[in-house]
């Protein structure tokens, strides 16, 4: 993973994290060797992230899919404690995708944050269904998304918020780190190695493996993101190949060949089936338990 450039570059600090604190976390990696922030509990000033936040006169996008069997399943408390925890006291702007729109559930919004619902096809196999986010993604940032929010985050919707996830987390390219492999060695993450798909990484290459539940960053970044990720899908189908971890393996791809100017610890979602770890202190969402035997039917 590289050295961490903070024990000898100790600021680092953007317009939304303030002074990064390294020292408020020493047990854990709080520094990209690229000089990007990595953001623990304890070591921004939500203060700092919100006054700036509200300098800028933002509006934050937040994506979201919810298709078939996941509408019902999940998408209600994900709108419900969004409100209560994502980004409040900033202008907000909710884009649900869905193949019925009518069964959206109502939630009552706070002031400044309104929910767009937008029509998408099933696709038949699950496998499109989470790949298929990325061209609809990248066509709604070319769209009125892109054109209202100033940044946006594209999230899972099997998880809720339990914690608050405010402006810290803003920045051109935001990566989360995923649950399951933050603790481990390079060579064991779970890349896609097969080279005749377009996600390979070679042996050496990857810098963290970065979960898919949740990305986020400027719409112009977010652009790039999704044409490399749906061309990269496209290429495969041609070929005839699928990447192991379908839009995830994409996206790893990308971030490795573009840095991430920010990284989020795996407190901002955390999977509480990994179990205890005592660097997991406040955590932002919670993924859901999985039921694959139900909905992967
Ligand atoms: C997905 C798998 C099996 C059965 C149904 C679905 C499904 C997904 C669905 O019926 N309806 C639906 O709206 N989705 C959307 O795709 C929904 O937003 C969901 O959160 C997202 C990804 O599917 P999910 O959450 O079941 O996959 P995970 O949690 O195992 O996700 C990781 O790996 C995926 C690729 O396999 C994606 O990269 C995802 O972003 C990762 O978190
Ligand atoms: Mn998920």
């Amino acid at each position: 993973m590289g050295v961490c450039p903070s024990a000898i570059m100790p600021l680092v600090r953007d317009n939304f994290t303030g002074v990064l604190r390294h020292w408020a976390r020493p047990e854990v990696l709080t520094c990209t060797s690229w000089g990007a922030p990595i953001i623990w509990d304890g070591t921004f000033e939500p203060d700092v992230a919100q006054q700036e936040a509200r300098r800028q006169n933002l509006t934050i996008g937040l994506t979201v899919f919810a298709v078939g069997r996941y509408l019902e399943k999940y998408l209600e408390s994900f709108l419900k404690t969004a409100e209560q925890h994502f980004m409040v006291g900033q202008r907000v702007v909710y884009y649900v995708f869905t193949d019925r729109p009518a069964a959206v559930p109502g939630v009552e919004l706070g002031p400044g944050r309104r929910l767009r619902v937008e029509p998408v096809a099933r696709e038949p196999r699950w496998q499109d269904v989470s790949m298929a986010r990325m061209r609809t993604l990248h066509e709604a940032l070319a769209g009125r998304l892109g054109r209202e929010a100033d940044f946006v985050f594209c999230l899972d919707v099997d998880q809720r918020f339990v914690g608050d996830f405010g402006p810290e987390a803003l920045a051109d390219l935001v990566a989360q780190l995923h649950a399951w492999h933050y603790r481990w060695p390079r060579w064991l993450l779970p890349y896609e190695r097969d080279r005749r798909s377009a996600a390979a990484l070679r042996p050496g290459e990857g810098d963290f493996y970065y979960h898919a539940a949740l990305f986020g960053g400027r719409v112009a970044a977010l652009r790039a993101l999704t044409a490399h990720c749906a061309r990269g899908q496209r290429r495969d189908r041609e070929r005839g190949v699928e990447a192991l971890w379908h839009d995830e393996s994409h996206l790893n791809q990308f971030l490795w060949r573009h840095k991430p100017t920010k990284l989020l610890s795996p407190e901002f979602c955390w999977a509480p089936e990994v179990g205890r770890r005592m660097e997991i202190r406040r955590p932002r969402l919670l993924w859901a338990p999985k039921e694959y035997a139900l909905v992967r039917a």
